[in-house]
């Protein structure tokens, strides 16, 4: 891979970690309305897949979104806007830190409902393949999703009308606090591709590199009309399932499995493989986070000094054809 590319996804993964930092920060101080789920520790998933996207190819997100929509091409002006509450959001602060859609960016949204996004992305892809172009539709989605009567409904169709759809499940393995091993005999979800007859493949979701060699691998077979894939990435989150969980007695994990997953950070990994094969230097990379935590600064400003929506303006944007 090219140095360019190299960097590219070493600076989105930065932007996600110091984004969900800030974040963290904020909604400890209570200045985030509404529940806030990070994405801290799961990076390379969101960065390695939509290095392979054109802008517009679409995404289906879930509650724990922020991620997926920074590697897609949102700015973090607008994402800290609607974070707030306030009109200059992407969604004029009326979809808040779960509910971030913007289609310029073909950012499909983020989805309270776990599972919402599959039937999503396989709509997004029978429109592509009704429209014939050559756009791809990826499904980011937990692994608390794999359970639920939608992710066969989505899978099943996608497979049987041949859409350019990249489901790409986020094994984290917990939902909420229910481990996989408690939600299913079979914790490899990748398998279920065999169900379905399409292609699929599980990677380390820590390992950026290895995601974005397997989703360019998939996004390029949707692309081409050999329809969809099932891409497993195995990764950890690091904080509780949303902000305000303080599991202080690890009452569903360890301290020790954490701090095991902490040790395999896919930043400080990749920054490692970075430097020892002289593609970025350590001072390079600092001045890259300077930069980057500069701009946060900004966003927050930006949406402190942003106007709440206005009552009046309540159900203006709610329905398309308004
Ligand atoms: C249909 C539905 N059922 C239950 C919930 C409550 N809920 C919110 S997040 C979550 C767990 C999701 O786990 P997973 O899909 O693995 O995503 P993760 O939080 O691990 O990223 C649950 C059960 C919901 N939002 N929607
Ligand atoms: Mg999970």
């Amino acid at each position: 891979m090219e140095s360019n590319k190299l960097i590219e996804l070493l600076e989105k993964m930065l932007r996600i970690r110091h984004f969900e930092e800030k974040v963290g920060n904020l909604a400890a101080r209570r200045m985030i309305l509404g529940s806030v789920h990070l994405y801290i520790g799961e990076e390379a998933v969101a960065a390695g897949v939509c290095a392979n996207l054109r802008q517009n190819d679409f995404i289906t997100s879930t509650h724990r979104g922020h991620g997926h929509c920074i590697a897609k091409g949102g700015e973090f002006r607008f994402m800290m806007a609607e974070l707030f509450g306030k009109s200059t959001g992407y969604c004029q602060g009326k979809g808040g830190s779960q509910h971030i859609a913007n289609f310029d960016l073909g950012i499909l949204g983020a989805n309270g409902i776990v599972g919402g996004g599959m039937p999503i992305a396989s709509g997004a892809g029978l429109s592509i393949k009704m429209r014939n172009t050559d756009q791809v539709a990826v499904c980011f989605f937990g692994d608390g999703c794999c359970n639920n009567g939608v992710f066969h409904e989505s899978l099943n169709l996608a497979a049987v009308w041949n859409l350019p759809v990249v489901y790409v499940c986020e094994n984290n393995q917990y939902a909420v606090s229910v481990s996989v091993k408690q939600a299913s005999l079979i914790h490899d979800y990748y398998l279920r591709k065999d169900a379905y007859g399409i292609k699929g493949c599980q990677v380390d979701g820590n390992d950026v590199i290895a995601v974005y060699e397997a989703s360019k691998e998939a996004v390029e077979r949707a692309r081409k009309g050999e329809g969809p894939s099932l891409i497993e990435c195995k990764t950890y989150r690091w904080r509780g399932h949303y902000e305000g969980e303080f599991d202080r007695h690890y009452t569903y994990r360890t301290k020790k499995e954490i701090e095991e997953w902490i040790d395999k950070c896919p930043i400080a990994q990749f920054k490692a493989y970075l430097i020892e094969n002289n593609i970025i230097t350590a001072e390079k990379i600092d001045q890259l986070e300077e930069e980057i935590k500069r701009e946060l600064l900004e966003a927050v400003a930006f949406a402190e000094d942003s106007p709440a929506p206005k009552p009046e303006d309540a159900l203006v944007g709610l329905f398309e054809n308004e």
